[in-house]
């Protein structure tokens, strides 16, 4: 963890002010050989878009904005107040950056394409763990960016369904106890905080790296009946006692992607939401959930796998396509697929 933006004792080494993502990215991007400063735009329009997002998720209470739309969206889930005005601010802000071609929305049916040439794809859920909106807990903005091949060229959605090994940045917004902004180019996974009264994020949690074993593992439970039985038997061993193994591992889940990715990315372990009977392809989103997700985790040395396959590798058909998602330290996550290869005998 780094120092606070205004350091109380700033020695003669010590920066009166901590790096800026905008500082941060802008030397990244330094470094990059034909470098524009698009990419540098970029990442900060969607900075500017989530700390609009951030401001209305701290007052919805009080602005109305809790509650549900009366509308289902693409995914057939009930949309709630919060996912639209999410969903319209990266819209808006994105569009006007110029640098999209297409942008593709969770909450959206079909991907949005400019009619200028432009560089980049945007793939985004706006607003994670929507169970979590009206009782408080924490959600977040999760997003992907691809460079196009060709920018002239008029903009297809095949751009869209790219392998997620194609990304050139992913990140998540954290809207909890403290606004974070989780970002990767490429370059390692860095973490900023927002400091409300300044209105900037600060650099607070550089070169993150997922632990290669944890203690704990974050799963809906509630599932097991639906699970398979390679699911099952890997969640009892999870449980079983064991000192050699650090076993039993602990319970965490909160039921929202970005929360239990975050904890599992800085802590280590894993997150599971396999698939099940129910959703035998899995619950969540390969392009706006998954691939973000597990570009991140490699990035800091984790691992992500559809409990077979990595998920970078996974080739996407369809734009709200959904896969079986289990992240976090390599060692849990090998020992979860381990229980699968078994169960396939
Ligand atoms: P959305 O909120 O974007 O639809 O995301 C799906 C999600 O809420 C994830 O954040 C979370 O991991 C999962 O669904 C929780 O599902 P469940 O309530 O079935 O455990």
């Amino acid at each position: 963890m780094s120092e606070s933006p205004l350091s109380m004792h700033p020695g003669p080494h010590t920066p009166l002010v901590g790096t800026t993502l905008r500082e941060h990215v802008l030397s990244g991007m330094q470094a990059a050989p034909g470098a524009t400063g698009e990419f540098t735009s970029l990442l900060n329009h969607l900075s500017l878009a989530i700390r609009i997002i951030n401001s209305r998720v701290r007052q919805a209470g009080l602005a109305g904005m809790l509650g549900y739309t009366g509308e289902t969206n693409v995914q057939g889930e009930a949309v709630q107040k919060l996912d639209v005005y999410a969903n319209d601010v990266l819209l808006n802000v994105l569009e006007r950056s110029g640098h999209c071609a297409i942008i593709a929305s969770e909450e959206m049916d079909d991907p949005v394409f400019a009619q200028h040439p432009s560089k980049y794809v945007a793939l985004f859920d706006p607003l994670d763990g929507s169970s979590n909106i009206d009782t408080n807990g924490t959600i977040g903005t999760i997003f992907a960016i691809l460079r196009r091949r060709v920018t002239e060229a008029k903009p297809a959605l095949e751009e869209a369904l790219r392998p997620g090994y194609e990304i050139a940045a992913a990140g998540y917004a954290l809207y909890g106890p403290a606004t974070l902004f989780v970002l990767s180019t490429g370059q390692g996974v860095h973490g900023f905080t927002l400091d409300p009264n300044v209105g900037e994020f600060f650099l607070s949690h550089p070169n993150i790296r997922c632990p290669s074993k944890g203690t704990t593992y974050s799963v809906n439970g509630g599932n097991r009946a639906r699970w398979n039985e390679g699911t099952k038997k890997w969640a009892e061993h999870l449980k079983g006692s064991d000192k050699a193994t650090g076993r039993p591992y602990g319970s965490r889940y909160m039921g929202s992607l970005v929360a239990d990715a975050h904890r599992t990315l800085l802590k280590g372990g894993i997150f599971a939401y396999p698939a099940d009977e129910k959703a035998p392809k899995g619950k969540l989103r390969l392009l706006y959930e998954a691939n973000p997700m597990a570009f991140l985790f490699e990035q800091a040395g984790g691992m992500a796998t559809d409990g077979v396959n990595r998920i970078l590798d996974l080739q996407p058909a369809e734009l709200h396509e959904r896969t079986p998602l289990v992240l976090g330290s390599v060692e849990d996550v090998l020992t979860y697929k381990r229980f699968q290869l078994e169960q396939q005998g």
